[in-house]
């Protein structure tokens, strides 16, 4: 029998690509799409959608009573940069969404948990250049501290309650069809937006700022895969370092331009500066290409090219 699907949060940029992505895997008819709101017009009417409010535990448990749901991924979120303008929203739905799907699968309710994690557990003491799986984690962002304390209870749930629960830290997300919204690698999207529209992007980090970053693509296909594996192949249970490319702003300008000679990039950092400083510029992902054999396809021309395509033929 097919696995039956619930995405929580199927309306952000990872969410809705995810289901478009399992339902071509699994069936229209096995993965339900949920959110707050209808506001992703595109994702609601593409199959199954609910309203679930990821904070409130029984809507998250009726609705897998009545699809007979046997997987939750659990994508909603606030992320770093909102996170800090709203730190206890943050720490509240960050932490209870994490617990009423974890709750859910102690319960047997469901099977299988896929909850991300991010490169905002890590801090200004870990080391920044090839970042290894086990180091220092001292965050200093509201949403690193949610992921770190996430990431312990995963693993404590694992260890004491069988729970299969497989997660990822994320770097910078980048893509073409849903915005992000409150990340501090956000520029990394807006940039090739306002680079078709305008030519010219004024750019929230300084030029040198490097950052882990990947195509959308390549993230879902680690999603999928981590998914996909055999559970004894999942060795680690807290959260897997994932690396695809890094690079700064100044080097992502130097690939439009190879498309887009006339386009101008200019810095004015803000408050997301401190938090990209935070964090490690690049990230060794050695145990998830060993353990279940990730590995990335898309470097950082290859992204330019594919996401300036898109996003011309979308307007
Ligand atoms: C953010 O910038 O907050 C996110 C992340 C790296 O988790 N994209």
């Amino acid at each position: 029998m097919s696995e039956k699907i619930l995405i929580i949060g199927a309306g952000g940029q990872i969410g809705s690509e995810l289901t478009y992505k399992l339902r071509a895997i699994h069936g229209d008819a096995n993965v339900i799409a949920s959110d707050l709101n209808y506001n992703n017009l595109e994702l609601v009417n593409s199959g199954t959608f609910e309203i679930i409010d990821a904070m409130d535990y029984a809507s998250i448990k009726i609705c897998c009573e009545k699809h007979n749901i046997d997987t939750i991924y659990l994508m909603a979120a606030l992320l770093s940069a909102t996170g800090e303008k709203y730190p206890m929203k943050a720490w509240d739905l960050n932490m209870q969404s994490l617990f009423h799907v974890l709750n859910l699968a102690k319960a047997k309710a469901i099977k299988k948990v896929f909850w991300p994690s991010s490169i905002a557990v890590f801090g200004p003491t870990t080391p920044t250049e090839n970042t290894p799986q086990y180091t220092v984690m001292e965050p200093t962002t509201v949403y690193g501290i949610t992921k770190q304390v996430g990431e312990r209870w995963c693993e404590y749930y694992h260890q004491k309650y069988d729970v299969d629960v497989r997660s990822l830290r994320y770097p910078g997300i980048i893509s073409w069809k849903t915005l992000p919204g409150g990340g501090t690698t956000d520029y990394a999207v807006e940039i090739y937006h306002e680079a078709l529209k305008n030519k010219n992007y004024e750019c929230f980090l300084t030029e040198n700022t490097a950052l882990p970053m990947m195509y959308m693509d390549d993230a879902i296909n680690a999603t999928v895969n981590i998914m996909a594996a055999a559970s004894d192949k999942i060795k680690i249970r807290s959260s897997y370092n994932l690396s695809g490319i890094s690079f700064t702003p100044k080097e992502i300008a130097e690939s439009i331009k190879k498309e887009i000679p006339e386009f101008e990039i200019s810095y004015k950092p803000d408050f997301r500066q401190q938090i990209a400083d935070s964090w490690p510029s690049s990230i060794n992902d050695t145990e998830a290409r060993e353990q279940w054999d990730w590995k990335h396809q898309f470097d950082l021309d290859a992204i330019t090219k594919d996401m300036l395509t898109n996003l011309s033929d979308k307007s």
